[in-house]
C-alpha cells in the first residue's frame, strides 16, 4: 500500500497540453520520490465522446464536461489549465477562489490586466500556482543558470533569442484559435516568444525596456479548427481576417546591463520547433537549442590559448540538474522530461507549502513585457517596462 500523500488532479483541456500534463502526472512518481502521488482524477472537456475517449487512453479516473462542476468539488485538490488563452482567467480566478492549487498553461493570460488579476486572486486565497514555461525545465538550461549565478561567463553582455517555427505557412491553413486575438492574445509573441522572455528572466534578470515590431503575412484565412498537436482541419467555405502575429522581433535591456535581441515566427521554413538562444559574458558564452535540448554549448575563456573553442556537454551527468532522476549519463531525456521536471517542482511546492518559479508572478510580468513589446511594434517607439 502506497504511504504517499494524494494530491487529487482536475484537468481542464485535453490535447497537445493536456496530453503532455497527464504523461507527466502519471510518471513523475516513476522517477522522482517525493512523497507525493498525483492522482489523475478528472479531465474535463466541452465535448463528451472525445473527452471519455482521451480521458482513458491517458489513463484518467473519470472525466466531466463542466470545469465549474469540477471546481466545486472536494475531491480535487489542483485545477491544471491547458484550454485556450481566453478562458485561463475565468477558471483560475474560480479556481483560487475555491482554494485549488492551480497550474496553467502559458502565456498566463490575453493581456496584463486580466493576468494581474489572477495573480491577485492566488495570492488572497494563498494557493500554490505555477505558470507552464516548460524549457525552463530543461536539465541544459538549468545548469546554464548555475553557471552564470557561479559567475563562470562573468559580467552578462548579450541575450540572443530565436523561436522558430513553419506549422501554419500554407495559406489554406485556418484560422484556429491560435490565430483568433480574442481568443489567443496574439500569435508567435504569446505563443513562443513569450517562452524566450521567460529564459531571458530566468538566466538574465529582468528586463527593464523593450522595442518590437510584427508583421503578418497571411491575411486571410479560411475558418477551422485544431485537431490536435499543431494539425487542423477547416470547416465551411468562409475566410476572416488574421488579427494576430505571424513574426515578432524585439530588442530589450535589462536592468544589470545587458542587451537582448529576440525573434520569434511561424513562418521560418524548415524549422519545426527551433527554440534557441546564446549569452555572451565577459568570460565565457553558452548557446543551447531545443532540437538538441540535452546539450549545452560553453565557451569559457580560460581554457588554454590554442585550446579555446565551444564545447559541448551532454548535461545527463548525475551532477546536472533533475539527472539523478533519470537514466546513467549519455542516456538523453526528451520534450516530455520538462513537463515531468516542472510537476516535479509544482508538487514539492504543494509538499512544501511554497511557491515553485515560474509561477503566477512570472506569468504576470511575462504578460507586461509582451503588452509592451506589442504596444511598441504600434506606436514606433521603446517602451518601459512597469511592473
Ligand atoms: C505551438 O506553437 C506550440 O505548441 C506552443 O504553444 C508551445 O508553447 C511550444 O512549446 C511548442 O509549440
Amino acid at each position: 500500500m502506497s504511504h504517499k500523500q494524494k494530491v487529487r488532479i482536475g484537468m481542464i483541456g485535453y490535447k497537445f497540453m493536456g496530453k503532455a500534463h497527464s504523461h507527466a502526472y502519471r510518471d513523475l512518481p516513476f522517477y522522482f520520490d517525493l512523497g507525493i502521488e498525483p492522482v489523475l482524477q478528472t479531465m474535463v472537456g466541452r465535448d463528451k465522446t472525445s473527452v471519455k475517449l482521451a480521458s482513458e487512453k491517458f489513463g484518467w479516473l473519470s472525466y466531466e464536461t463542466d470545469w465549474r462542476r469540477l471546481i466545486e468539488r472536494e475531491d480535487i485538490d489542483v485545477i491544471d489549465i491547458g484550454t485556450p488563452n481566453n478562458t485561463h482567467v475565468e477558471i483560475a480566478i474560480a479556481a483560487a477562489e475555491a482554494g485549488k492549487h492551480i497550474i496553467c498553461e502559458k502565456p498566463l493570460a490575453l493581456n496584463t490586466q486580466q493576468a494581474l488579476n489572477m495573480l491577485k486572486a492566488v495570492q488572497k486565497a494563498g494557493v500554490i500556482h505555477m505558470v507552464s514555461y516548460n524549457y525552463r525545465f530543461v536539465p541544459a538550461i538549468q545548469y546554464a543558470k548555475k553557471l552564470i549565478q557561479d559567475g563562470m561567463l562573468g559580467e552578462i553582455y548579450h541575450f540572443r533569442a530565436q523561436y522558430l517555427q513553419d506549422w501554419i505557412m500554407d495559406p489554406g491553413f485556418p484560422l484556429v484559435w491560435r490565430l483568433r486575438k480574442d481568443v489567443c492574445g496574439s500569435g508567435s509573441l504569446g505563443d513562443l516568444m513569450a517562452h524566450s522572455i521567460d529564459l531571458a528572466r530566468f538566466l538574465v534578470g529582468e528586463i527593464k525596456e523593450v522595442t518590437g515590431m510584427m508583421e503578418t503575412f497571411i491575411k486571410k484565412r479560411p475558418l477551422g479548427e485544431m485537431s490536435g498537436g499543431l494539425s487542423a482541419s477547416i470547416s465551411g467555405e468562409s475566410f476572416a481576417d488574421v488579427d494576430v502575429d505571424d513574426a515578432v522581433a524585439a530588442m530589450a535591456r535589462f536592468e544589470n546591463g545587458a542587451v537582448g535581441v529576440f525573434e520569434a515566427t511561424r513562418f521560418g521554413k524548415g524549422n519545426r520547433n527551433g527554440n534557441r538562444l546564446e549569452i555572451n559574458g565577459s568570460k565565457g558564452s553558452i548557446r543551447w537549442d531545443m532540437e538538441s535540448m540535452n546539450t549545452l554549448q560553453l565557451y569559457l575563456e580560460e581554457d588554454t590559448p590554442g585550446m579555446q573553442g565551444f564545447r559541448s556537454i551532454n548535461c545527463t551527468e548525475s551532477v546536472h540538474p533533475y539527472g539523478e532522476a533519470y537514466w546513467p549519463a549519455g542516456h538523453i531525456i526528451g520534450y516530455e522530461h520538462t513537463f515531468i521536471n516542472l510537476m516535479h517542482d509544482f508538487m514539492k511546492g504543494i509538499l512544501t507549502n511554497t511557491n515553485p518559479n515560474p509561477n503566477f508572478e512570472d506569468g504576470y510580468r511575462n504578460q507586461v513585457i509582451l503588452d509592451a513589446i506589442e504596444k511598441s511594434a504600434s506606436a514606433g517607439k521603446w517602451m518601459k517596462i512597469k511592473y
